[in-house]
């Protein structure tokens, strides 16, 4: 039996008012040109939150000329370093001051657990954006020793207008990684978040204003990837785009870019990650990690640990564990304290991770607990586990993004490595072993851009983030996420007399 929360049939009610569904363009609150509005829905429900101003073109029009005069003409860039980051740690004080009400939109918005959001993911992007206020006063070139009598220097300038588009399974966290950096290094910005989950963005950007922000720096705009994605990112106006979320999108983005001004251009796309359980693995402690790699986010993240590869000697009792485990999974009301699982994002996840169930049914493999929808209402999934899966099915190869663990048997290390690279994705990796040399091994041979070693999804603002092939291009977070907003100039200057 499955230990599923009551109330899933009786959600609990918010808290918070929903006070901002309007676009915020050059500092304003402010309706779509056309007028026109979207419903956000309660993915506990199907209900609606509220109507939002959908943008298209002509609104992403309108904000990317408000970032392009906060650029040109604005105090932004030539902000000292120390101002832009005192601004930035204003904003910080604010949103820790407001996690609770941020943490109930993103629940409402989301249908991530409360306690997630609220003691995780809303200090985490505080977290990150005084990480990058602290980049802000110490971004500078360097000098450079040329052959011949010449002065070298290089300088770190921002790009200008940076377009970026979020995904909603993490909605203010991918915002913060997203304009962290970007604000930190003198930029403008004109960002588009997903079409599911509009609203914390824009309660979390009204404080930024509250903090000193001048007008036009960032500007949000609310709608839908074909229209006003399509549009941010082939604009000729925009300098620099990055951008989460599919690889298949993030190959559309990547032409749109590439057919308007070659605006330069970063990715953080799916990912099939493995996670590696070798035989002198504690087979609880890997139970356990295994199980939080996959279902953490109801399986939204794109590094799940979404094929799960265990040593032969150790398989059965694995498998038998795993389900145990997942049978445990508190599912419920996001609201309601103690749940780990909430419900899928909307209709169409839904329905995506219910044709890999079946697809997983009808290729072979042992269906060892869930396999199905939880309550009559809302997007709810069982906690699903597959034994037996095989390379050539489509859940080992598939992003399925839901909550569902697929558990393949291997027997050495190399045909595991083997294994484990053969798919276009590259996210991220684990591998639970308590030898050092099998951890080297892995960690070397590996083709991807993060590996955890007996842990999984430990993030910090430090650490850098990306995948290699289909997975992405460039990282996030860290010093390495400055590199996507900065411009290096180069200024030679002939030295008159050469031996001083
Ligand atoms: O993604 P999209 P969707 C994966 C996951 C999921 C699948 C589909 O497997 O099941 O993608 O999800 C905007 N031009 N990930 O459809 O389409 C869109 O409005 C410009 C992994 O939600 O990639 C949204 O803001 N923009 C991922 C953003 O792109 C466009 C997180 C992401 O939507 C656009 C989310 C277009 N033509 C889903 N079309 C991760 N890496 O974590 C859409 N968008």
């Amino acid at each position: 039996r499955y230990s599923t929360a009551v109330s899933i049939e009786e959600p609990i009610a918010p808290s918070v008012p929903v006070n901002h569904t309007q676009l915020l363009i050059n500092g304003q609150f402010v309706d779509a040109a056309s007028g026109k509005t979207f419903p956000t829905l309660d993915p506990r429900t199907g209900d609606v939150i509220a109507h939002v101003a959908e943008g298209d073109a002509e609104d992403i029009n309108r904000a990317v000329s408000a970032a392009r005069k906060a650029f040109d003409e604005g105090p932004w860039p030539r902000m000292s370093g120390y101002e832009r980051s005192k601004i930035l740690l204003r904003f910080a004080d604010l949103l820790e001051k407001h996690n609770d009400e941020i943490a109930t939109l993103e629940t409402w918005d989301n249908g991530k657990p409360y306690e997630q959001a609220a003691r995780i993911e809303i200090p985490m992007v505080t977290r990150i954006i005084r990480y990058y206020a602290g980049w802000a006063d110490k971004i500078h070139g360097l000098t450079v020793p040329a052959d011949g009598a010449h002065h070298v220097q290089t300088l770190h300038e921002p790009i200008g207008v940076a377009g970026q588009i979020i995904p909603w399974n993490f909605p203010l966290l991918m915002f913060s990684w997203k304009i962290g950096p970007a604000l930190a290094c003198g930029n403008t910005i004109v960002l588009k978040t997903a079409e599911q989950t509009p609203l914390s963005a824009l309660y979390a950007s009204k404080l930024l204003y509250e903090a000193g922000l001048p007008p036009g720096v960032l500007n949000v705009v609310s709608g839908f990837g074909p229209t006003a994605g399509a549009a941010l990112a082939s604009h000729m106006e925009v300098d620099k785009l990055a951008f989460t979320g599919s690889t298949a999108t993030g190959k559309a983005v990547l032409g749109l870019a590439a057919k308007s001004n070659l605006k330069s251009v970063t990715l953080e796309l799916g990912g099939k990650s493995p996670f590696i359980i070798c035989e002198d693995a504690d087979v609880d402690q890997a139970v356990e990690l295994a199980h939080l790699a996959l279902f953490f986010n109801q399986g939204q993240c794109c590094c799940a640990g979404s094929r799960t590869y265990v040593h032969e000697r150790i398989y059965d009792e694995f498998v038998e564990k795993s389900k145990a485990r997942a049978m445990k999974r508190a599912v419920g009301d996001p609201f309601k304290g103690g749940i780990e699982q909430g419900p899928q994002i909307d209709s169409e996840q839904f329905e995506k991770i219910m044709k890999y169930i079946r697809s997983g049914i009808d290729s072979g493999a042992t269906l060892e607990t869930g396999g199905d929808r939880l309550g009559k209402k809302g997007f709810y999934i069982q906690p699903t586990v597959f034994s037996n899966v095989k390379e050539d099915m489509l859940i080992a190869q598939d992003e399925i993004f839901g909550p569902v663990q697929s558990i393949l048997k291997f027997k050495d290390l190399s045909e595991v490595v083997k294994r484990a690279n053969n798919s276009s994705y590259g996210l991220a990796a684990g591998v639970f072993t308590q030898n050092i040399d099998t951890a080297n091994t892995l960690t070397r041979a590996l083709r991807v851009g993060t590996v955890w070693i007996n842990c999984y999804d430990v993030f910090d603002a430090a650490i850098p983030f990306g995948g290699y092939k289909m997975s992405g291009q460039g990282r996030e977070k860290g010093i390495y996420s400055l590199q996507n907003y900065l411009q290096v100039k180069a200024v030679v200057t002939p030295l008159k007399n050469p031996s001083w």
